[in-house]
């Protein structure tokens, strides 16, 4: 595995609430899942992680107040690259959600979520992350549905 793409994606949290989106085009098309996308040249992680959310949901967040919660690397079957995705989340936001042409936004009580209608790896990592773990997860995916093997750890630290 030689090359690898850098991915960001964004987790606003509110009391009991988890802000999703519904994926209108492109990859993961038709899920719901946080803000993210690829980190541009010669832009930081962190900047490409706000500048997602904001294009994608219309929300303003500070560099200071996004969490680095975890590193998942993404593989498929007869893709020779591999998505690194770096995952964030912050309760600490400005502006209300509204539709793009990317993203239907929309906030979920994290006892609801749309499992079945998200990345088949979200309901192994997201107990993780209401935890308030930092942790680490690699998937090996057949198509975009079957997850072949994974494995998944706590970290110390990002
Ligand atoms: P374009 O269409 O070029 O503007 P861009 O917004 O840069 O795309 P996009 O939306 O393709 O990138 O990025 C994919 C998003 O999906 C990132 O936020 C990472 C996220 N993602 C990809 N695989 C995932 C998976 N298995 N589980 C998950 N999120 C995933 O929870
Ligand atoms: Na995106
Ligand atoms: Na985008």
């Amino acid at each position: 595995m030689v090359l690898r793409k850098v991915y960001t994606l964004v987790f606003v949290r509110k009391e009991n609430q988890i802000l999703l989106g519904y994926k209108k085009r492109g990859f993961g098309m038709n899920k719901w899942n946080g803000f993210g996308g690829k980190v541009e040249p010669n832009e930081s992680i962190l900047d490409a992680a706000i500048r997602e959310l904001n294009e994608e949901c219309g929300l303003t967040v500070e560099t200071t107040d996004l969490k680095n919660l975890a590193h998942l690397e993404f593989t498929f079957t007869g893709e020779p690259v591999m998505m690194d995705c770096r995952v964030f989340s912050t309760n600490i936001f400005n502006g209300t959600p509204i539709e793009t042409e990317e993203m239907l936004p929309r906030w979920f009580q994290i006892d609801q979520l749309p499992f079945d209608n998200m990345w088949p790896d979200d309901r192994i990592w997201f107990p993780y992350m209401f935890k308030n773990k930092l942790f680490y997860g690699k998937f090996n995916f057949n198509g975009v549905d079957t997850i072949l093997n994974y494995k998944i750890r706590e970290l110390e630290s990002m």
